[in-house]
């Protein structure tokens, strides 16, 4: 299965268990949106960790219903993640989302080593994005967790990407490796990096999907602009899955995406021992929603 819209995440999660999904520094009025929204539609049940009143505020204001959801107060934020980190570690909850509080402030506590949510594999951040111009949902990472990846961390990262993808139902999803340019130029290591994973893939050194790299975007995208540069890729103007250079062009694309082509987004973090929904506080209600979603098809 290939998805076609993000709304077919429904496919996969329908008539599974409920997850448990617990909501840290949960005042936050989108994030409340859509985890009573993903309760409603039966997808998952929540607890609601954080300042309960604010919470019942904005839950007021917006004629969100509360009855039977548990609420833990706690007015500190970093305790409230805390003690969320600590639900999942302990396996009280299934799934642990970001709510008011910055995406590094939770991510220390996820790697705390104690009480964090630690595999000993590297943890990873996953995209996917239906957009008006592309054919098929298209996943991208990393564009929020690993800062600067080497080679070995684009290895997990692939890893942790494809496990998810395969969960979802893609068979062998196709990977574009990104490069400003197509050929390997020694000067751009993200062009020897992407050379090396496409040969490791050919080797069976990186299984389950087939890598072509270094691809510059249009060339990933897009099979006209492939063929016109004189590419014969597999990959090309079917991609499933971009890998991306480093955090910044990744994190930049995923909001040029987002507020130039009104791209829908769903995103979670891999390779913890749950699922971690870790959207932009600046997301949509509806973004926070799919990327509940798409946890619950992932912690499948
Ligand atoms: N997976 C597993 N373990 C990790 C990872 C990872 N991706 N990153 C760090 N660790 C481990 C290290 O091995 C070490 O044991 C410990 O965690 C601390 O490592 P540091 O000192 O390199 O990491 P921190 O705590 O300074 O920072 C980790 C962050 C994930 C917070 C950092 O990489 C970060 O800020 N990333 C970007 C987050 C962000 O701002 N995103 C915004 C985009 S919306």
């Amino acid at each position: 299965m290939v998805l076609k819209t993000l709304s077919d995440l429904k496919l996969i999660v329908k008539g599974g268990p409920k997850k448990k999904l617990v909501l840290a520094a949960a005042q936050d009025h989108h994030s409340l949106g859509a985890v009573i929204r993903a309760w409603k539609e039966d997808i998952i049940e929540p607890i609601l960790i954080g300042d309960e009143a604010e919470i019942r505020e904005i839950c007021h204001s917006f004629n969100y219903d509360l009855e039977g959801v548990i609420i833990i107060d706690e007015q500190d934020t970093l305790k409230s993640v805390e003690i969320a980190v600590k639900m999942v570690n302990t396996r009280q909850a299934d799934i642990l989302m970001k709510g008011k509080i910055g995406s590094s402030g939770l991510l220390k506590c996820v790697l705390n080593k104690e009480w964090g949510l630690r595999t000993g594999n590297l943890l990873s951040h996953i995209a996917l994005f239906e957009v008006e111009t592309y054919h098929k949902v298209i996943a991208v990472t990393d564009v929020a967790m690993n800062i600067a990846p080497n080679l070995q961390d684009k290895i997990a990262i692939l890893n942790n990407s494809v496990e998810c993808l395969n969960k979802l139902g893609y068979v062998m999803p196709k990977v574009a490796v990104l490069g400003a340019v197509e050929m390997v130029n020694e000067n751009m290591e993200a062009t020897l990096h992407a050379a090396l994973l496409s040969k490791m893939n050919q080797r069976d050194q990186i299984k389950n999907c087939i890598i072509d790299g270094p691809l510059a975007f249009d060339n990933a995208i897009s099979l006209e602009s492939a063929q016109l540069k004189g590419i014969r890729s597999e990959v090309a103007g079917e991609t499933d899955l971009l890998l991306m250079p480093d955090i910044e062009v990744g994190n930049v694309l995923y909001k040029s995406l987002v507020f130039f082509a009104k791209a829908k987004v769903a995103s979670i973090i891999l390779g913890a021992s749950a699922p971690i929904v870790l959207t932009s506080r600046s997301d949509s209600e509806q973004a926070k929603f799919d990327s509940i979603l798409l946890s619950a098809a992932a912690s499948k």
